[in-house]
């Protein structure tokens, strides 16, 4: 976008720029653009046409349906600014595709001929890449490098063969910082056709990118500035408590399959589990190359996709392992005061600050249970009521539900776990005994013996020439 139009769009007058209708005639020939108006996980696509296989479920997303034109799959994307539930009572401007941000998964199968329609409803020009794929250098999608950019109001059409099974993922590659940090992407899965030498078959085969956004309480478009304090840690473009749990039967064997499109690196921690990191968008990994995990890190344009048989029932937590990605929006200027006796220093920042509030002196769990006032569309820092009490997150969490009693391919909401009786943490009624003093400590280390000290220490004691001893200086 031209300087012009950029300090228009920071003014944000953009979204005031009409798009430009397609003309019906151009529409005639493309597959009509399947819009979706929900933000809940929809259930898989089952294949209607083509080679057969077990879909995906995208976690608060849907898969587009396609249309097969003479053995071609037909797709038609429509990128345009959406307004996403990002959590129940906050919306967000944003922008994406056929009504939603992220846009829609798109399936596909090995070998397939995909005919993908871009059209472009935004103020301003973008472009599509398919972040991993191969394909003809020409269908790669960046603007100015292997196209002209797809102009407000245009259709382009991309047309390659999903050439090998995997994980992946598609975004613009033009005015990418602004469109990015606006929600603009998706999901993409390339199936194999027929059995993989290092592919297993799953039971469950979820999806989701992890994404960033800087809203300030209260206001509903991101600042798309921000490079690093993003303040909306999300999957999907979903913090918890709007993101979809991920629900089992005992004994499925599940994949997650993550990319990320934020600016930073997520180690992604499942509770209660082992699991193989068993494809990145790379490829699947050689089973020589695995190992067992229970967190692991995706870095900034990775995707990873991990595998574990879900034998353990429970509620275990999914989640970032950052904790600042645990937690919704709020300032980071908030100086840490546990320990500290605050009621006079409040009252005397109160004084020049009005509405001060000073964090809790003894932690800031007890600001879940307060409901302090917050702004219209605003989603609290932390929160989302568990069958105990808050869970005191937000941001990068879900769970994973397993149960003996979930139905093959039922993807629905178990409710909470009941855990049998003797199996869960309690509280101790009985006297708590005096504290001892450790029998070892305040006592020194053992002083090393001489043979284990460090080969150089011995070797700066040299004898001068004079014949005098003496010590060259450390
Ligand atoms: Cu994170």
């Amino acid at each position: 976008m031209s300087k012009q139009d950029r300090r228009h769009f920071l003014l944000g007058t953009g979204m005031a720029v009409a798009a430009a209708g397609v003309s019906k005639v151009a529409m005639a020939a493309l597959p009509e653009p399947v819009i979706q108006g929900s933000p809940d996980t929809m259930a898989p696509l089952h294949p209607p046409s083509g080679r057969p296989y077990a879909p995906v479920v995208t976690l608060n997303g849907w898969t587009l349906p396609w249309r097969m034109n003479q053995g071609v799959k037909e797709f038609h994307l429509v990128a345009e600014p959406v307004v996403r539930e990002m959590a129940p009572g906050f919306k967000a401007r944003l922008w994406g595709y056929n009504g939603q941000s992220p846009g829609p998964t798109i399936e596909v199968v090995e070998g397939d001929r995909v005919r993908i329609f871009v059209t472009n409803r935004l103020p301003e020009r973008t472009s599509m890449h398919w972040h991993g794929q191969r394909l003809p250098n020409g269908m790669d999608g960046v603007s100015g490098l292997t196209q002209p950019a797809i102009e407000p109001g245009k259709t382009y059409v991309y047309e390659f063969i999903a050439a090998r099974p995997g994980t992946f993922m598609y975004h613009p590659h033009a005015d990418e910082m602004v469109q990015m940090a606006m929600g603009m992407m998706g999901s993409w899965i390339t199936h194999p056709k027929g059995r993989h030498p290092q592919i297993d078959e799953v039971d469950r085969d979820f999806v989701f990118l992890l994404n960033a956004y800087d809203i300030e309480p209260g206001a509903a478009t991101p600042k798309i500035m921000t490079m690093l304090d993003f303040n909306l840690w999300s999957w999907n473009s979903r913090v918890f408590p709007g993101i979809d749990t991920l629900n089992v039967r005992r004994g499925d064997r599940v994949r997650i399959r993550i990319g990320n499109l934020t600016m930073t690196n997520h180690p992604i921690h499942l509770h209660g589990h082992e699991f193989t990191v068993t494809g990145t968008d790379g490829g699947p990994v050689p089973r020589s190359a695995r190992w067992p995990e229970v967190t692991t890190d995706i870095a900034v344009g990775q995707m990873r996709q991990v595998e574990f048989v879900a034998d353990a029932e429970g509620d275990w937590a999914l989640h970032c392992h950052k904790s600042h990605h645990t937690m919704n929006a709020m300032g980071h200027d908030v100086p840490t005061m546990i320990g500290v006796d605050q009621d006079e220093v409040a009252r005397r920042i109160a004084d020049l600050v009005p509405g001060y509030m000073a964090m809790g002196d003894s932690g800031m769990a007890g600001m879940a249970d307060m409901h302090m006032p917050i702004p219209d569309n605003t989603v609290p820092m932390m929160g989302g009521d568990g069958p105990y009490g808050s869970v005191e997150m937000g941001g990068m969490f879900s769970v994973l539900k397993v149960r003996a009693g979930q139905k093959r391919g039922d993807y629905r909401d178990p409710g909470w776990y009941k855990h049998p009786a003797g199996t869960q943490a309690y509280e101790w009624t009985g006297a708590l005994p005096q504290p001892a003093r450790s029998a070892g400590s305040g006592r020194p280390m053992p002083a090393s013996a001489p043979a284990t000290q460090p080969k150089n220490e011995i070797e700066v004691q040299v004898r001068k020439p004079g014949g005098h001893a003496g010590h060259e200086g450390h």
